[in-house]
């Protein structure tokens, strides 16, 4: 039995995310795959939010993924996938925080909006986070990642959103900028990373995993607090 588990789901983003850490890490983990229309009942003891991911390691019970990773940068130190000079620190953060705050929160709304003039609010509030991201993030990157020559914990936030990107296009027609090309070109470098590619899914699985939010049944944890973000 390895020393970390994860309760994850395969169509979870936030639970990629932290997938992903482990695998470029290569941490040796067990994982309970949780159905999230049908989650077990003893999974509200794991997760106080009732979402995925959680990550167990002896004693530590943490979940939220941004947190998650920084743990498991802290506690499997090599690679290193934070910079370790304060101010680059910060400017990690700051993008992390601008993925939890503003990106992913107006990618699920605009799946979960149902009228005509909701949904073209917010496609042209996403559209302005992608080109801030491509002009003060990747753009101002110093190589092929988004903190220069290294991969980090920035680009594996954001990766499985991109690795989406089509089933977004599929029900709301919207994807990424044309005037995005930083990004294009960061989320293919991407897309060939092993531990990407060991994780991705067909797109028929990210368009049946949204397929609720897209029609506006999705009832679950995410969905009502995307509702009121
Ligand atoms: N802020 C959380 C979000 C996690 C999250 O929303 N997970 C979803 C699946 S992608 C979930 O488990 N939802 C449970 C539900 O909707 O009932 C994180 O970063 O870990």
């Amino acid at each position: 039995m390895a020393d970390v588990h994860l309760y994850s789901a395969q169509i979870c983003p936030y639970a990629a995310r932290t997938r992903l850490v482990l695998l470029e890490k290569n941490v040796r983990f067990d994982f309970t795959e949780i159905d999230l229309d049908a989650k077990p009942a003893w999974f509200a003891q794991v997760s106080p939010y009732g979402k995925v991911p959680v990550l167990k390691r002896g004693n530590d019970l943490i979940w939220e993924s941004s947190i998650i990773n920084e743990y498991l940068d802290e506690v499997f130190p090599d690679p290193p996938l934070m910079p370790a000079e304060p101010g680059a620190r910060a400017h990690a953060r700051f993008w992390i925080d601008f993925a939890n705050v503003k990106f992913t929160p107006t990618w699920y709304r605009l799946f979960l909006a149902q009228g005509k003039e909701e949904r073209a609010r917010l496609a042209a509030a996403l559209r302005a986070h992608f080109l801030f991201m491509e002009t003060a993030g990747i753009g101002a990157a110093k190589g092929s990642y988004w903190l220069g020559q290294n991969i980090s914990l920035v680009d594996l936030t954001y990766e499985p959103w991109f690795e989406r990107i089509a089933a977004l296009e599929h029900y709301r027609g919207v994807g990424l900028p044309a005037e995005c090309p930083r990004l294009k070109a960061w989320a293919a470098v991407m897309m060939e990373r092993p531990s990407v590619r060991t994780i991705a899914l067909p797109l028929e699985n990210y368009i049946a995993g949204y397929r609720s939010y897209a029609d506006g049944t999705a009832d679950g944890a995410t969905a009502r607090d995307m509702r009121q973000a």
